[in-house]
Order: C-alpha cells, then structure tokens, then sequence
C-alpha cells in the first residue's frame, strides 16, 4: 500500500493516510493527500472524500525527525503543509475527517482543514506542539480558535494537552461521535453532506471575539504560562500565535504570524532539547542486548517489604495500576503508620479531583496489609524497601528466597546498595534485580531499573515492560554506587555545599538553580528529602573517602545539631507550620563560622560559578557514568535527570546540556574548577577526549552503535 492510497465506495472517495506507525505527515504524505484531493475535484462521479488513517490512529502529526533535519540543514526541503490544507478546503465537494486515536498537532491542522470531522469515541485531539517546543505551524493556532472559540483555543495551543472526543465535541471541534465501525460510519456521515455547499473553517469568525473578550483570556493564559511552564518560550509564542488569529485583519495575515514564530521557536535550543526528550523517552526503552520480544514473566501480584514512605509509594504505584499488592511490615504501629499515610495521600488526590472516591477504595482494597511472609509465596514479585543498610537488606532477601515461589522476581529499592552483594544472599540471583523508586514514589515519573551481573533478561525486560504499565517511565543502569542518578547527584550537591562554605547564601544557590530551570535548588531539595539520609549513607561510606580530599561539613553538623529539614521544621532553612522555607540567619552565622574555622577563603560568588559548578559537577560525572558503561546512552542520563531530579525539560538533560554548550567550554571550565578546587574536579577521561575531537556525548553513542 502507498503512503496515501485513494479508493471508492460508489459516489464515496476515501483516502487512507498509511504511514505506520502513528501516520505521520512525512515527505509524501502531504503531496499523496494533494494529489488525492485534486483527484476528487476532478472526478465528476465522486460526492463527497473521507480521509482516515490506516492502522491505529488518524495522522498523529508533523514527522517530528524531520525537524532536525531541518534545523541541521540535512535538508533544505521544509515543513510546508498550508497549500494542501487550502487545497483541501477549497475542494467543492464536503472533505469529511474520520478520527480514531490521536489527531495530534499537524494531525489536528489537517482534520481542521475537512469540512466535518467525525471521531470514534475513544478518539483524542489536541496540539502538543509546546511540549516539544514549537508552536503548531500549520494554522492550527488560526483554526483552532474559529471552531473552539479563543479561550479553548489558546489553552489547548498553550497547555499542549490533548482532549477527548466527548469535550472536542461539546467545544464544535469535531462535529459527530461514531460508535462502532468508524468508515462505515463516515461513509453514512458522507453520504449525508453530500452535495450540500461546504464551509471553510477559515472563514468562520464568528467564535473570534471582540478585543475587550479577549485581553483578559489572553492575559490570563500569559501568566499561567509563565508560572506553569517556566522559561519557556513556545507556550507564549502559542498565546502570541492565536491573538494575532483574532487581531489581523486575514486568516493569511495569521498563518504568516504564526510561521515566523514557529520558525524562531523550530531553531531554538529549547525546541531541539525538547525534541531530544521526546525521541530519548522512547530510546531508553530499547536494551541492546534485551531485544523487543525478550520473554516476559507476567506481574499479576506483588508485595513490597517496608511500609515506610517509600513502601508505601510503592504499593499506591503498584494499586494504581490495578495490581493487588501485599505491603508487609515488622510491627504493627508502623504497619498502621504505614496505612494512614496511604489512606491520606489518596484523601488528598480526591480532595485535588485528581481521583474519585470510588477509584480510592478500590485501590485501597488491592493493598493488603500484613505482618508475615505468609502470602509472599503467591505473589509474582516483591520489592524491598527497608531501611538503607546492607545486613538488613540481605536479611531480608535471604527471607524471600526462602518464602518466595520460584520465577518470582525479587526486587531492591535500594537507592545506594550494592546489588550484586544484596543477590548473594539468596541461592537465585537471576531473579535478583534493583528498580529504585523515586519520592514520592506514587508520583515520580522515574524507575531507575538496576541490573546485577546475574539479573536475567527475562526479569530485565518484565521490569522495563512493568515501569510502563505502573505509569513510570524505566531506565536501565549498571550496579555502581548510587547508579546513575544519585551517584550524579553526590557531586551536583556537594559542590552546593561548597558554595555555601565559600560565602554564597543558600538562598542565593537554590535561586541560581532554579533560575537555570530546576525544579528546586539543591539545598531545599536536600530539605524535602531529609538531611540525614545523606549524613547516614556518608556514615556507612566513611571509610572509603580518600583522606585529605575535602569533604562537605556544614550539612553534617546541622544534622548533628537535630536539623534534618523539612520534617523537623529546620534544615538549611527554617519551615512554618505550612511548610513555607524560611532563610535562617543562625544558619548564615554558623556556616560562615565552620567555613572559617576549616580555612575555607570566603568570597563573593558569582550566580554563574553557581550554575557552573553544579551543573558541570553532574555533567563530568555522567560522562564517568557513560565511559564506565553504567548508562547506556547519554540520552539515557538525561532522561533520569529529568524525570527523576526536576531537571527542566527544554535544556534537554545534564548531558544534552553539555553537547549545546559545547564540550571544548564546557571541558575547559572544569579544567579551572579543577585548579582551584583539586582532585575532585579531575575532567573525566571522556569528556576531556570529546572535547579535544571536537565532539558531543551524543557522538559518542553514535560512535559507540547506539542510537542517540
Ligand atoms: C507537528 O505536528 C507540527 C505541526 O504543527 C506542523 C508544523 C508545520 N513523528 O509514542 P509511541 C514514533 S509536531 C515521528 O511509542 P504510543 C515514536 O518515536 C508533532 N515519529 O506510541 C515511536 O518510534 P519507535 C505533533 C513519531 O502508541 C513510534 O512512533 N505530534 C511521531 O505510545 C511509536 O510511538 C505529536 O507531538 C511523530 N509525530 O503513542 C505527537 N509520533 O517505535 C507525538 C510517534 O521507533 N506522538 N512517533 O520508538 C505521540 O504523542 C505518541 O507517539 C502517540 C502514540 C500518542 C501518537
């Protein structure tokens, strides 16, 4: 079958979009529906056109790899699809759309050009376009708002989250829902409109509002965009593109607008970081060595050891997805401690509309909560989440593989631990592997899945496979301290730290990082998490520093002095009883004095040095990481980051980052931190041997046979 393939049902044209797997508007697909369309206007026996996608979905839209081509300037050829859709609007004869799945971005565009837009019921529409950093670029910011009206139209533009068939029809974006077989449907719709005189969506103005309507939308959508999608430029080039849809004078005045801003947001560094995310979310899914079709062992039940935080994350994740769910502790206080906790975050999801309180009890109902091992021999996996020391982990293990059925996989939160050594004490390794939850465990998007040097294949790719069906998103790592993402984030925080010991103020760190776009500042970070965790595991790990290497000291004495953070109302700042953070003076005073006192130089330091040192503290150890073998890709790295760290989206990760700095600056930059500060800022080989090649880490997985 062709890319785009014209047929017939009697007076009835019908144009299937076939461009597996998501139809795509790739080169071809746009000139097919021209042709098609001209085909339809000549033929005097055709009434009326249907255009709908083959296989899965309608067109999920513009083929997003041809963006970078573009940008690089492999290609010269553009993304030109106005004169197909005026082509298509102009057509004589009613176009009727026909949408199952996803009419996403370009897809939308081109369903907007039909003069009737039919969807099946489970059908979903909208312009995600922001989410990879552009605006839609094919008059969707002009259509849109034409048949969804101005205030939709910039919120769906804008958000960039899709809506279903049932909304897109209350809102006059499609026009009728199709139960059952959608082209017989459509061929009825067809053969209804046939012969009555079309309307062209670009010439509907009715829903485009007076200026007085409009400037407070418009207003509202810009400081929404502001606070929710912080620093970044296509959401308020989305807003820009649908008020000039309602201020110029033409449609074509509009699609000019919007082209220049989709072209400035298309040669961003945020689009192209974004369209790295995109394409590295689906990367990290593929395991050189565990190929798609890997045998799986089906998770039908489990249980999770440990009814803390983290064990209760871990069992609302797994609730979630409608896996009953065993969650075990040692005693009972902390077994109900456990319960209410769940029982309270559910509560708040309801209370948030985020669930129903039908949805709450059932998942409430798949976890059963016990004292003893006696249920563990049914289940198909357990996952550990004691507390973080190694006799106890192994304890526990050893426990399981006494009680556990074999083919069960037994599985460690461990955020640290050693999982080769975790293995040894059970007589089956095999089914030993590690998948590190993040807090909240329930929420976070990120499963760092640790593979052991006896984790088979089958475990390997039943937990990749399990990450998607419990919502998260799995990234393979090798056994190292701290795996990926924390071992990282050693060196990200201890350089805050520093700074701090330097003469910055807290404040003044955390508010550098989160101007660059994190999520939060490493010291308020360290706050939420608890200091003492970190101050227990340097306890644990003591014995391995190198003597004479500086350490951080302040986090240590304030943990000392009871200052855990947030849960106990003081950390690096004080918290009132909302939780609010406030800057604590004694704690300027003390660490300036401990700083003193250990000889460190105070300075005045510069919001750059901030950014630079955290930043490139994780850069030079992912490029560690990546050398070693323990990430597969350097996109594999990013995508931990942002999913796992609050790493914002539209710098790409730590290590795209890197490659859009440059690795020559960014290597020379460390080569001065290294002067001034000594051994723990040696460049990693790595970097050091990209940078002098005049090459990125994605050229190293290039080099190394792995797509980037
Ligand atoms: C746009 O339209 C701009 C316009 O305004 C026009 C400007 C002029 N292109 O996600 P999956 C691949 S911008 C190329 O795993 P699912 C994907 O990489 C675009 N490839 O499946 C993967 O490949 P692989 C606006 C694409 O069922 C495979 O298809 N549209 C595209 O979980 C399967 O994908 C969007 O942003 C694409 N457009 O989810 C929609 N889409 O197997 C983006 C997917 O090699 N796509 N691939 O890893 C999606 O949101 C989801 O893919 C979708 C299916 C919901 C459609």
């Amino acid at each position: 079958m062709s890319l785009v393939e014209l047929t017939k049902d009697n007076e009835i044209a019908i144009i299937t979009v076939n461009n597996p797997p998501v139809n795509a508007l790739s080169p071809g697909v746009p000139e097919g529906i021209s042709e098609c369309i001209d085909n339809v206007c000549k033929d005097p026996s055709v009434k009326a056109a249907i255009i709908i996608g083959s296989g899965s979905t309608f067109v999920a839209g513009a083929d997003i790899k041809e963006f970078g081509k573009i940008t690089s300037g492999k290609t010269q050829r553009g993304i030109a699809f106005l004169p197909m859709l005026i082509r298509i609007e102009d057509c004589s004869k009613p176009v009727i759309m026909a949408i199952h799945g996803t009419a996403f971005g370009g897809g939308l565009e081109l369903a907007m050009a039909g003069h009737y837009r039919i969807a099946s019921p489970s059908a979903q529409v909208g312009q995600p376009e922001v989410k990879l950093g552009i605006i839609p670029g094919a008059a969707g910011t002009q259509r849109l708002p034409r048949l969804a009206g101005v205030a939709k139209g910039v919120e769906l533009c804008a958000d960039g989250n899709p809506i279903k068939a049932a909304e897109a029809l209350k809102l006059g974006i499609i026009d009728r829902i199709i139960e059952g077989d959608l082209l017989k449907g459509a061929l009825a719709f067809a053969r209804e409109v046939a012969g009555k005189p079309t309307r062209k969506t670009r010439e509907r103005n009715e829903k485009l509002g007076t200026p007085e309507q409009n400037a407070p939308i418009f207003a509202a959508a810009r400081e929404n965009a502001r606070k929710k999608q912080r620093g970044l430029m296509a959401p308020l080039a989305a807003i820009d593109a649908v008020e000039a849809a309602t201020k110029l004078p033409t449609f074509e005045e509009g699609c000019e607008a919007e082209r220049k801003l989709f072209t400035e947001c298309l040669f961003s560094d945020q689009s192209k970081a974004m369209i790295h995310v995109f394409f590295g979310e689906r990367e990290v899914a593929k395991i050189p060595d565990v190929p798609k079709g890997t045998a799986t062992i089906p998770v039908n039940s489990a249980a999770v050891v440990g009814a803390g935080t983290m064990g209760g994350g871990i069992a609302m994740a797994f609730a979630n997805a409608g896996i009953p769910v065993l969650l075990k502790e040692t005693d009972q206080a902390a077994l109900d401690k456990g319960l209410a906790t769940i029982q309270k975050n559910y509560a708040n999801s309801v209370k948030r509309g985020r669930f129903t309180q039908q949805f709450m009890d059932e998942r409430l109902k798949l976890i059963q909560p016990t004292l003893s091992y006696d249920d563990f021999g049914s289940v198909d996996m357990v996952i550990e989440a004691v507390f973080e020391g190694m006799a106890l982990k192994k304890e526990v293990f050893g426990q399981l593989d006494r009680v556990c059925k074999p083919g069960s996989i037994l599985a460690s939160n461990t955020s640290t631990l050693n999982i080769d050594e975790i293995a040894s004490a059970t007589k089956r390794p095999a089914a030993v592997i590690g998948t590190h939850f993040f807090s909240p465990a329930n929420v976070m998007r990120l499963l760092e899945i640790v593979r052991g040097k006896a984790s088979s294949k089958e475990v390997i790719a039943t937990c990749m496979q399990l990450s998607k069906k419990i919502g998260k998103i799995g990234v393979l790592v090798g056994n190292c301290r701290g795996f990926v993402g924390n071992r990282m984030f050693g060196p990200y925080r201890r350089e805050a730290q520093f700074l701090v010991e330097e003469g910055a103020s807290v404040e003044a760190v955390d508010k550098a990082l989160y101007d660059y776009g994190m999520a939060m500042g490493p010291m308020a970070t360290g706050d939420l998490a608890g200091l003492d965790v970190g101050w227990r595991i340097r306890k644990e790990f003591r014995h391995t520093e190198k003597p004479g290497v500086r350490q951080p000291l302040a986090e240590d004495r304030l943990c000392e002095l009871g200052r855990y953070g947030q849960k106990t109302g003081a950390g690096w700042y004080k918290y009132d009883s909302e939780r609010r953070a406030i800057p604590d003076p004694e704690v300027a005073q003390m660490v300036k004095k401990w700083g003193t006192e250990a000889g460190i130089p105070q300075r005045q330091i510069s919001k750059e040095e901030i950014v630079d040192r955290c930043i490139y503290a994780l850069v030079n150890e992912g490029a560690r990481i990546l050398e070693e073998g323990y990430a597969l890709r350097s996109v594999d790295i990013d995508i931990i980051y942002l999913n796992g760290y609050g790493f914002p989206g539209h710098r790409g990760g730590p290590m795209w980052y890197a490659d859009t700095v440059g690795l020559k600056k960014v290597y020379e930059r460390i080569c001065e931190f290294h002067k001034q500060h000594g051994e723990l800022w040696e460049p990693a080989p790595l970097l050091k041997r990209l940078a002098e090649e005049g090459k990125g880490f994605a050229d190293f997985n290039k080099d190394q046979g792995a797509a980037a």
